[in-house]
């Protein structure tokens, strides 16, 4: 392997988020007093971490389930193994996703032994029970953990932190199925859809994707996938279907079947979020790659198998203090149309790579470096330059994929969350890309065209005011004069049941609210709407009305012009819709 090296030594912010404290003096760094209030039933946000922040990183990982080695050390407070087990399982669904795997600190700071152990066992469930200003949640008052789990939990932090096990070719080549080889699968399309108006939705608590027929708006197939599946890609022809799930499955489904279903699985570490194709000129459905949380790695695999090609680690130094980071975590992953080349974000050292797979035994990567924590991101109109949420650091990363270099670093507003962006021609600035952010109402348009509109060029060249934070995903279409922003994850039910859009023609006006989850017809739940995505026409939006696994969830249809309601698509199958992909929309990066 050859590793070209193109490092931008940039410093990036501080980090905002600080879950648990350790290791620092500042006066913030002490558990907060005893509240006199009663506790509380919902997890409350402290100072400085908003709460939309705290709910999305708390998210459950699925490593909680994996048996792992219980090392003993003399110095920490003793644990049966049934004590530990059980810490080991609340860590992973509450803790990981701040603190990392090996507790060395991801978006919240290092919980290792030498830190937590000269802490003692009172002073954790203190904080534990109680929080911190800094960010820590309250996890005891707010009925979150019981007061024998907080205790669990003090002297679990002081144990070694636990590995999870590697995942190799050997580990992967034993889940790889072939479900249908390629020579008997259909040689044309075998049914009557329209496929490339098909959407794919996450069902995530089931483990599903549902298939719905965007023309007809009936559900055409439930596919198995892995457990809490997250996003759908397509492939370059359009045909094929891939989804990955937290546990680090991919299914491809094939479009043509009469049936459309799995074809072929794998599953390429323990826990993962992202999956993508080749779609350069000539290599067409060709591979496939996929980037794990954990182990830390990303895998090329054969496009019409998920046969696993090559692995490649993602451990290494940090970009800002060059520090080695065990377990950087690989987020977005796009694929170049410009060059044969994979785009992979790793998170935590914040370095952008360029996997040329043109050669797989002498693989050509190019290291960009850009600021930590780098999480999802989309192209601009002409799909030369890929923006990134650098999103603990608010920064959005460009990169130039012609050049294979870094273009700008931008700072924009408190913890940037694009989706994959909006792209759209500003009557001002030109051509504009937008992000919203979960930590605040704004929403930023950075300038994309450095030839017509040098000026206006990976800048922030306006702001605009959402409804609130807790936005997640933002969208358009070329065909539209629409920019819709969601915000699910804001602690207000009225701003998370309902959507905010905007008029590009005149950006100065208030964007109009739409009722979605009250559209929707539902009267229980959470109902938060997720993810505006456009249909192949670019005339109508889709929105999932997202509630609990045990209640009615649903799908509004909106007409992109009267921006009237046009479709409720509900369905007892229809469990805990999160995303959606459009096959036309998701195969052309429109967006
Ligand atoms: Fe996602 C994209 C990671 C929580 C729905 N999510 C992504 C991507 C990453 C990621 C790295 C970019 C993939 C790519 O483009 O290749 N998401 C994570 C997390 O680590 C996090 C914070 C916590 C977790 O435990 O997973 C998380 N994500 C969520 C949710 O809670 C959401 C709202 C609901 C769900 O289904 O779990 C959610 N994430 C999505 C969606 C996309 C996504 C719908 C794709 C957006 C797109 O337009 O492409």
């Amino acid at each position: 392997m050859k590793v070209r090296q193109s490092v931008a030594m940039l410093a990036v912010a501080a980090l905002v988020a600080s879950p648990l404290m350790i290791g620092s003096t500042a006066a913030q760094d002490k558990p907060k007093a005893a509240p006199s209030a009663p506790a509380q039933s919902k997890p409350k946000s402290p100072p400085g971490v908003t709460e939309p922040e705290l709910r999305y990183q708390a998210g459950g990982s699925p490593l909680g389930d994996v048996e792992m080695h219980q090392d003993v050390n003399p110095k920490a407070p003793p644990m049966t193994k049934a004590e530990f087990d059980r810490s080991r399982q609340i860590y992973f669904e509450r803790c990981a996703g701040c603190h990392g795997v090996l507790r060395k600190g991801a978006t919240g700071k290092p919980l290792t032994p030498d830190l937590t152990i000269a802490k003692g066992t009172d002073y954790l469930k203190v904080f534990i029970n109680y929080g911190s200003p800094a960010g820590m949640p309250n996890w005891g008052t707010s009925g979150e953990m019981t007061e024998k789990e907080v205790e669990l939990m003090a002297r679990y932090v002081q144990q070694t932190p636990p590995t999870p096990p590697e995942f190799g070719m050997e580990d992967m080549k034993k889940t790889w199925k072939v479900i249908v080889a390629p020579a008997d699968r259909p040689q044309k399309k075998m049914n009557k859809y329209n496929i490339e108006n098909i959407f794919s939705t996450t069902l995530r608590d089931t483990g599903e994707v549902a298939l719905i027929d965007g023309d007809t708006k009936q559900i055409i197939n439930i596919v198995k996938t892995g457990y809490a599946v997250h996003i759908s890609r397509m492939s370059a022809s359009g045909r094929y279907l891939f989804v990955i799930g937290r546990d680090a499955k991919i299914n491809m489904i094939d479009l043509w079947m009469e049936k459309p279903d799995n074809v072929a699985e794998i599953r390429i570490g323990l826990e993962a979020r992202s999956v993508d194709t080749s779609k350069y000129k000539g290599y067409e459905d060709k591979l496939a790659i996929a980037g794990a949380y954990w182990p830390p790695q990303y895998v090329i695999m054969k496009g019409d198998t998920l046969e696993p090609l090559k692995i490649m680690s993602t451990r290494g130094m940090t970009v800002d203090t060059q520090e080695y980071h065990p377990e950087p975590r690989v987020a977005a992953i796009v694929s170049s149309n410009f060059k044969p080349e994979f785009v992979v974000n790793v998170k935590e050292t914040g370095k952008i790579l360029l996997v040329e797979y043109k050669d797989l035994e002498n693989l050509e990567v190019t290291e960009i470096g850009a600021a930590r924590f780098l999480h999802d991101g989309g192209w601009e109109a002409s799909k030369r330059y890929f923006l990134v949420a650098a999103n603990q650091s608010n920064k959005i990363a460009v990169v130039d994929t012609k050049r294979g270099k870094l273009e700008k670093l931008i700072d924009v507003d408190k913890i940037p969350h694009p989706g994959r962006g909006a792209n759209f021609v500003h009557p001002e600035f030109g051509p504009v890309w937008a992000t919203g952010h979960l930590g605040s109402a704004k929403i930023s348009l950075i300038g994309t065209d450095p030839v017509n509109h040098k000026n206006n060029a990976w800048k922030v060249v306006q702001t605009l005011d959402g409804q609130g934070g807790g936005n997640l995903f933002i969208k358009t279409h070329p065909k539209s004069k629409n920019l819709w922003v969601d915000t699910p994850l804001n602690p207000d039910s009225k701003i998370a049941q309902s959507v905010a859009v905007f008029d590009i023609n005149d950006l100065s006006k208030k964007p109009a609210i739409l009722p979605i989850a009250e559209w929707a017809g539902i009267s229980e739940g959470a109902k938060r709407i997720v993810q505006p995505e456009y249909n192949k026409a670019g005339d109508e939006v889709w929105f999932a009305v997202w509630s609990a696994k045990n209640q009615q969830s649903a799908l509004v249809v909106v007409d992109d012009k009267t921006r009237k309601l046009k479709a409720v698509i509900k369905d007892p199958k229809l469990i805990t819709p999160t995303g959606h992909f459009n096959v036309y929309n998701t195969t052309h990066d429109i967006y």
